[in-house]
C-alpha cells in the first residue's frame, strides 16, 4: 500500500538545471574554458562539490581544497541570484496539480533533493506549503545514489520504505530509490532511467489513477 510520494526537485518539480548550467558555464569561462550543455547533463542530481570536481576535470585544472570551496561558493552566489527571480510560472507541467491531488487523497508528500537551496526554490515557486517533510542537501551526509535522502524523508513522514513512491529525473536518484526499497517513477528518458518501475516524460503524464493501478495506493 502506498502512503507517501517523495519528489526530487530539480528536473521533476522545476527546471533549475538551466540556472545551474548558467552559473557553472560562467565559472568555467572565468577560468578560461568552455562548458557545454551536454557536459552539464552529467551534473544533474550530483552535489555541488562533486559537480565542481567534474567541471574542473573537464577544464584540466587542479586547485587545493580552500580554492575549491571559494569557487563553489562563487558559483552558488550566481546561482542564488538566478533562482531569486523564480516564480510559480516555472513549476513544471502537472507538478502542482499532482501535489494537490495527492494531498486530497490523504497521501503524504516529501521533498528529497540534493540541493542546499531547495527551500528558497520552493518558497519562490509557492510550493513550500505542499510538503509534509523536506529533506535536502542540508540534512544529508551521503549523496544519491546513496538512499539516505529518501530514507530520511520516509522516517520523517513515519511511513515504511515500501509504502513510498519516488519521482526522479536522475539515474543516481532512481538507483537511490531502489536501494531504499521504494517504488520509483522516472521522469525523462526510459533508456537512461531503466531501473525505474515506470518512466514518463513529465509529471503531467501521471495521475493518482496511474499510481493506484501500478502500486495499489
Ligand atoms: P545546490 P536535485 C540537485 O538537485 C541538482 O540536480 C544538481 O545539479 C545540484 O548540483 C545539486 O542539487 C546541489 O544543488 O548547489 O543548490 O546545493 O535534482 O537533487 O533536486
Ligand atoms: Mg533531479
Amino acid at each position: 500500500l502506498i502512503k507517501a510520494c517523495i519528489f526530487d526537485l530539480d528536473g521533476v518539480l522545476v527546471d533549475t538545471a538551466v540556472y545551474h548550467y548558467m552559473a557553472w558555464k560562467r565559472l568555467a569561462l572565468e577560468l578560461g574554458f568552455d562548458f557545454t550543455q551536454e557536459q552539464n547533463e552529467g551534473l544533474k542530481g550530483i552535489s555541488r562539490m562533486q559537480s565542481l570536481e567534474i567541471l574542473l576535470a573537464e577544464g584540466g585544472l587542479v586547485f587545493d581544497e580552500a580554492a575549491k570551496l571559494k569557487l563553489a561558493d562563487k558559483k552558488n552566489r550566481w546561482y542564488c541570484e538566478y533562482i531569486e527571480k523564480m516564480t510559480a510560472d516555472e513549476i513544471l507541467p502537472g507538478a502542482a496539480s499532482l501535489l494537490k491531488e495527492l494531498k486530497s487523497n490523504g497521501i503524504k508528500t516529501a521533498l528529497g533533493s540534493a540541493s542546499k537551496n531547495a527551500e528558497t526554490i520552493l518558497r519562490n515557486t509557492n510550493l513550500l506549503s505542499q510538503f509534509d517533510a523536506i529533506v535536502d542537501g542540508n540534512n544529508i551526509t551521503k549523496a544519491k545514489p546513496d538512499p539516505q535522502v529518501f530514507l530520511l524523508a520516509a522516517s520523517q513522514l513515519k511511513v515504511k520504505p515500501e509504502e513510498c513512491v519516488v519521482f526522479e529525473d536522475a539515474r543516481a536518484g532512481i538507483a537511490a530509490a531502489v536501494k531504499a526499497g521504494m517504488h520509483s517513477v522516472g521522469i525523462g528518458n526510459p533508456a537512461w532511467l531503466n531501473q525505474a518501475d515506470i518512466v514518463v516524460p513529465a509529471l503531467k503524464d501521471i495521475s493518482i489513477d496511474t499510481l493506484n493501478n501500478l502500486f495499489h495506493t
